[in-house]
């Protein structure tokens, strides 16, 4: 009889194409068998899943954990707090960024994420690289990074110490149309951005809220059909990365409409927040919503929703970039600060899926292979993880999820892993968390309790994305 570490028994297996009734065996970390019945040898873990729906474990792949400033802010998680909050809500893979500062090389940037990462992660992770100087030296460095497992490539078309230049956007387009690697864009129009924040300022409209009217949705969605047209340009596949507008989404739908191959994620807080929860004038606190795209109105909401469900966005993913409500975030400049100079981020690590297994399946708005798509299946297979990560087959790594979708709870900092002192979310009521997440193998969340270790995750060299149209 084989030998089984664990076997989830009458389970109700859910991947992005099926969902079928039975028995899930793991051995040193993998999956080693899905039949509709197993048998347990005498020392093997047995979890009765019976009538609960079992995922793959999440692949949440926009986080930004221990990523350095430029302002001088502190971020709320590193290594270790964001990945147990990752494995608290069934995320076992992240994909947070190593970001390279001017002057640096993109081997430099990636030496330095593996020292923030080594020894703390819970749960498996893999890099994103951030570009912010595109020199010749830098883009001659792209072809070596992807052969080492760096294959997706974040550029920002925002912020003064981000941004590229749509030329330098474009050398970074070719080198990874050359080594057939992803470009992330984070699409806004700066000048838009700037131009605004000047007038508003000037009538004295600095209070947080006035963040969404200096972010508008027109200036996404210019810079959503500029990053559109300059991929075009280079014939190469980009992904827009934490869409939060329907003039953006119309963007994206026009282009795939062409037959020009875009991707696109989005992020739980263009679903559940909108600018309102930036607060009124006189309350600073709306400072704990600034993230940029900022969250928008209940038509965008709406649209982001449809999105969703009819293919357009390819990803889910949290955008976690927590910040504390104290001096080494959000208050970085003292409360009443002008909205332009608060730390953009939230958290979502550990609500992402959640939320959307509460709002978006249990709702009827999506299916569950679709939010298994979304949140797993598609962000591991165009980040080069599949099918290691995101599916339930034999031969995958054993990170899975049990769901719980009969136990309303709502949501409450005090019960959450991260390190930050609020969440977007408090007080909001979900209808699912998981009852059981493993993370190769292992139980890190049973019973509301953390079981995992620093250090168990390991880094995850990415192999190439898989970007054909209609592969996600
Ligand atoms: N972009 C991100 O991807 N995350 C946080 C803030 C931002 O502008
Ligand atoms: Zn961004
Ligand atoms: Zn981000």
């Amino acid at each position: 009889m084989n030998h089984y570490d664990l076997v989830i028994k009458n389970a109700e297996i859910i991947t992005a194409a099926d969902h079928f009734r039975g028995d899930i065996a793991v051995c040193e970390g993998k999956i080693v068998a899905i039949a509709e019945s197993l048998t347990e040898t005498g020392n093997t873990r047995v979890i009765d899943a019976a009538g609960r729906r079992v995922t793959p474990g999440g692949v949440d792949a926009h986080c930004h954990l221990d990523q350095a400033s430029l302002d001088g802010s502190v971020g709320a998680d590193d290594f270790f707090t964001g990945t147990r909050s990752a494995a608290c809500g069934g995320t076992t893979t992240v994909l947070p960024f190593a970001m390279q500062f001017k002057g640096q090389s993109l081997s430099d940037a990636v030496a330095d994420y593996h020292r923030r990462a080594g020894g703390k992660a819970c749960v498996d992770y893999s890099f994103h690289l951030i570009i912010t100087d595109a020199t010749p030296e830098v883009i001659a460095e792209i072809p070596q990074m992807v052969a080492q497992g760096y294959t997706s490539f974040k550029i920002y078309m925002t912020y003064d110490a981000l941004k590229l230049s749509d030329s330098h956007i474009l050398d970074v387009l070719e080198a990874t149309r050359l080594s057939g690697a992803m470009a992330m864009i984070h699409a806004e129009n700066d000048d838009c951005i700037s131009w605004l924040t000047q007038r508003l300022k000037q009538q004295g409209k600095t209070a947080p809220r006035y963040h969404a009217q200096a972010h508008s949705a027109i200036g996404e969605r210019e810079a959503t059909h500029r990053a559109i047209s300059l991929a075009e340009l280079v014939d190469v596949p980009v992904l827009l990365v934490h869409v939060s507008s329907r003039a953006a989404i119309e963007q994206i739908h026009w282009a795939r409409g062409q037959g020009i191959n875009i991707f696109s994620e989005t992020c739980p807080q263009y679903l559940f927040l909108t600018a309102e929860d930036l607060g009124i004038d006189d309350d600073f606190h709306g400072a704990k919503c600034i993230c940029s795209p900022p969250p928008r109105d209940a038509d965008s909401q709406q649209a982001v929703w449809t999105a969703l469900a009819n293919g357009t966005f390819s990803i889910f993913s949290s955008d976690h970039c927590p910040f504390n409500y104290d001096a080494t975030g959000k208050l970085l400049h003292g409360e009443g600060a002008s909205f332009d100079k608060v730390p953009n981020g939230i958290a979502g690590l550990e609500t992402r899926l959640p939320l959307l297994m509460s709002e978006g399946v249990l709702q009827g708005r999506i299916s569950p292979q679709r939010f298994v798509e979304l949140t797993s299946t598609a962000p591991a297979r165009l980040y080069g993880l599949y099918p290691r990560k995101g599916t339930i087959a034999v031969g995958s790594d054993a990170d899975l999820v049990v769901w719980d979708c009969e136990t309303p709870r709502v949501i409450s900092n005090d019960e959450l892993h991260s390190a930050a002192d609020f969440t977007p979310y408090q007080g909001k009521t979900v209808n699912a968390w998981p009852a059981v997440t493993i993370s190769g193998g292992k139980i890190v969340w049973q019973d509301q309790k953390f079981s995992g270790r620093a250090g168990e995750g390991v880094f995850l060299p990415a192999k190439a994305p898989f970007m054909r149209p209609g592969a996600v």
